[in-house]
Parts: C-alpha cells; structure tokens; sequence
C-alpha cells in the first residue's frame, strides 16, 4: 500500500473511549470542504478495517457524517451520508448478529426495526433517502447510533452487556502487552 493510503487511515476509537459516547453535531455547508476530506479517510480506514459502515465520531470527530459500503468486494456501493435520520421504520423488528469496529471481535445479537426509511444529504449537500432492510437496515441504524453516542451493547440485558465489555477490557490489554 502507498504511504500515501496510509497517511489516510485513521485510528479507530475503542470502547471506553468517553467520544463514543457524545454527541455529534450536524454538519453545515460550510463544513463540506472538510467532510468531503474526511469522508475519503474514513473509506480507506472502513475498507482497512474491513467494515461495513463507519461513523466520524468512531475517528474522534464529532460531527452527524457516516460513510457505508455494504457489498464492498462484490460491487462497491459507497455511500456518504450527512446528517442522516430515519424518518420512517417498521413495527416489524428483526434480529440479527451485530459487530463494532469500536468493539473489536465482540458479537451480540440485537433486535431492532426490520425496516427504516432515512433521510440525509450528500456531499453536495442534495437532500436524499433510502430506505432499507435486513443488513442494509441494521447498518443505517447501527451508524446512526454511532451519532448520539449509542452503542450496539446498548440493546443488551446488563448481564450481557457486563460480560462483553469485561472481555473485550481482558482482551485489549492482553493485546497492549504484545
Ligand atoms: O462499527 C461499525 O459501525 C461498523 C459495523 C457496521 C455494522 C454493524 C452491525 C451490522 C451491520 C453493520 C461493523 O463492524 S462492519 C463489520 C461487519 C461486516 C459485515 C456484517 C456485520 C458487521
Ligand atoms: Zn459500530
């Protein structure tokens, strides 16, 4: 990989980090030269990850800009999305196996609505939407989470939660002392 790729993967924040649990503020016009900059980095950061979905807050900056890419070996489908909200999401729930790049090699399955219709602009600041299921849906709301400081082991019972947040703790420093 060029030095030039690596100057734009960022760290990725991870649990406790107190930023993950803030909340990011809208971004406005006047940030588009920066978000469009940042954008870029979180791809090449997701794509090293690999991820999914990336929210600028899980990079330490807290503004409402997610980036996602849900097929990325199969036809890359980037997706910038700028203040993002879900503006519609069915009765219907789905569960499905969740992960975290802020909570590395930590699995739960969470629950949420099957369906989400969300609104947000793109860097042109065009007011779009798109409306999604299955892991399209969990990955828009996951994002979005990401923005008001929530986190997926938020939907645990407090037994699960505890014991995922010990073992991730156990795990990192394990890897600290490598
Ligand atoms: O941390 C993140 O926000 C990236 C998340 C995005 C995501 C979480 C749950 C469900 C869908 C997307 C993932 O860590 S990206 C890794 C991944 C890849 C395929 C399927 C699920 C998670
Ligand atoms: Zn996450």
């Amino acid at each position: 990989m060029s030095a030039a790729n690596d100057a734009s993967i960022l760290p990725i924040l991870i649990v406790p980090d107190p930023v993950l649990r803030k909340t990011s503020r809208a971004v406005t016009p006047d940030d588009l030269p920066f978000v469009r900059e940042l954008a870029a980095k979180m791809f090449a950061t997701m794509y090293k990850a690999p991820g999914i979905g990336l929210a600028a807050p899980q990079v330490g900056t807290l503004l409402r800009l997610v980036v996602m890419d849900l097929a990325p070996d199969k036809m890359p489908a980037p997706i910038v999305l700028i203040n993002p909200e879900v503006v519609a999401a069915s009765e219907e729930k789905a569960a499905r196996e969740e992960g975290c790049l802020s909570l590395p090699e930590q699995y739960a399955d969470v629950t949420r609505p099957a369906r989400v219709k969300v609104k947000y602009r793109d860097l042109d600041w065009v007011e779009r939407s798109v409306e999604g299921e299955e892991l399209l849906a969990a990955c828009l709301q996951h994002e979005i989470d990401h923005l008001n400081g929530v986190l997926f082991v938020d939907y645990l019972s407090s037994l699960k939660r505890n014991i995922l947040l010990r073992k991730l703790a156990k795990e990192q420093k394990e890897k600290a002392k490598r």
